[in-house]
Parts: structure tokens; sequence; C-alpha cells
């Protein structure tokens, strides 16, 4: 644990931090055990962990994916909520096949997890896995799912501060999703200074700005889908040929 009580007189308007030790980290290489166990069993399938706070938009974006890439990919959902089905059924109302995996509380979805509902569900002839994380910005960006790739959205209405408060999610993260753009006009958020702190966080950091409600960058967003399919079946093929 590393202290700074610098007072406010002698460091600006600094008003003094701990900066915590994290005594869980060791508990953590159990899960990657099981990520790697996941990694090998999808390797014909390509999964994006999906992350965000609770109400970024992350079932409304997967339903219109799911919608709108019917004809070209064969998806699967798996979604993690504390409680409640509801997101599975909402999933399942568009036609897209899925399993909620209710976590009893936790607060972010371990691979065990995974597992367990790859169980239920089949997933045969699946080219896409979304994983709906839990809504949560903090604990989920720790538990490796065994992901080819994790998503991160961000609304404009929880405030352009986000990257560098939780920089974890967005150094593990590929793409950021700027969502629900449609309300930039009434909220104080500013897309270039949040890519800016994400890219400060994480260099390769990809940005999509989307609204779902309106039909901005979905097109961009399911392009770049369908180009990490491609590529996951890509490189399948020739570790088959080798
Ligand atoms: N304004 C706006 N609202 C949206 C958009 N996408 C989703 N919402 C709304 O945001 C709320 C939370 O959406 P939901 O998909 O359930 O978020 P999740 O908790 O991240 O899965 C719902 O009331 C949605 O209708 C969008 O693009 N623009
Ligand atoms: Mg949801």
């Amino acid at each position: 644990m590393s202290t700074n009580t610098s007072s406010p007189k002698s460091a600006g308007n600094r008003v003094g931090s701990v900066q915590c030790d994290n005594t869980t980290l060791h508990l953590l290489k159990a899960n990657d055990y099981v990520a790697n166990a996941i990694r090998e069993r999808l390797k014909d399938v390509c999964v994006i962990n999906v992350c965000s706070s609770p109400g970024s938009g992350k079932t409304t974006l997967m339903q219109e994916t799911g919608k709108l890439l019917a004809n070209d990919l064969n998806i699967s959902v798996l979604v993690g909520d504390p409680e409640t089905e509801r997101d599975a059924i909402r999933m399942r109302d568009v036609g897209i096949n899925a399993l909620q995996i209710v976590t009893g509380g936790m607060c972010h979805i371990e691979a065990q997890m995974i597992l367990q509902a790859l169980d239920h569900i089949d997933i045969t002839g699946t080219d896409l896995l979304f994983i709906e994380n839990v809504g949560n910005l903090l604990c989920p960006s720790a538990f490796d799912l065994g992901e080819d790739y994790r998503v991160t959205l961000l609304a404009t209405t929880e405030g352009d501060d986000k990257p560098k408060k939780y920089p974890r999610m967005f150094l593990t993260s590929e793409l950021m999703l700027v969502s629900k753009s449609d309300l930039l006009p009434y909220v104080p958020f500013s897309v270039d200074a949040v890519t800016k702190d994400a890219r400060e966080v994480n260099p390769n950091i990809e940005v999509i700005t989307i609204s779902t409600l309106k039909n901005e960058g979905i097109e961009e967003w399911c392009t770049w889908l369908k180009e990490k399919v491609k590529q996951k079946k890509e490189s399948r093929l020739q570790t088959e040929v080798k």
C-alpha cells in the first residue's frame, strides 16, 4: 500500500489518496486455466465478451445485431445477470439462440460459469458467440472468459471520464463502442476526449460511435464483427493445414 497525503496547499488540487494492494490476483489463475479450456473447446467459434455498466445498451445492441446479421452469421448469446431471465427472453424474442446465466448476485461472469452454460445450450453451427457480461465496468475486466475479443460499451450518458477511472476494462478491450450517440446533443460528453483518454490507457483500442436507436454506426460495427469472424475461420484453417 502506498499513500499520497500531500496537503492541498502543496499539491495543487490533490486531496490525498491510498493506493491499495490487490490480494485477490492469485485467485484469478484458476480462472485462467478454465478460460484456456473454453478457448480450446470453442476454437471454431468467434467469441466476443461484451462489457459495460448496467443500461449502456448491450442487450438492445445484441438484439439489433442478431436481426441485421441473421442472413450472414449464425449467432448465439450467453447473457449474464445477477437475477432474472429477462435479457435471454429479449434475445429469443428476436429469434436469437440464447441462454441466461444467472450469477446469483455475483457482479461478473467467471470462466467456470461459461463452461457450465455450454452444457445447456446447443451452439452447433454457431459462427459468433456473444457473452453479454454482467453490467459492471470493474470486476468483469479481471476475468478471462476464453473470448477472442472484448468489446466495451460506454454510453454518452455515463460521462466521458470513465476510461481513466476504470482503466483495466479499456486496457483489456479491443474495441470501445461509444453508445447512445443520439443523446450527444443533450449531455456533456466529448467523443474526442473519451477517445483520447481511452487511447492513453490502451493505444490499440478501436473506437466506433453508435446509436442502436437511430441506427448510427451499426453498419461499421457489423462490418467489424464479420471481419473478426472471417479472421477466426481463416486462422483456424491455417492451423488445420499445419
Ligand atoms: N437513447 C438511446 N437509448 C438506448 C439505446 N440503446 C439502448 N437504449 C436504451 O437504454 C436502456 C438500457 O438498454 P439495455 O439494452 O437493456 O442495456 P444493458 O443493460 O446494457 O443490456 C433501455 O431503455 C434501452 O431502450 C440507444 O442507442 N439510444
Ligand atoms: Mg442487458
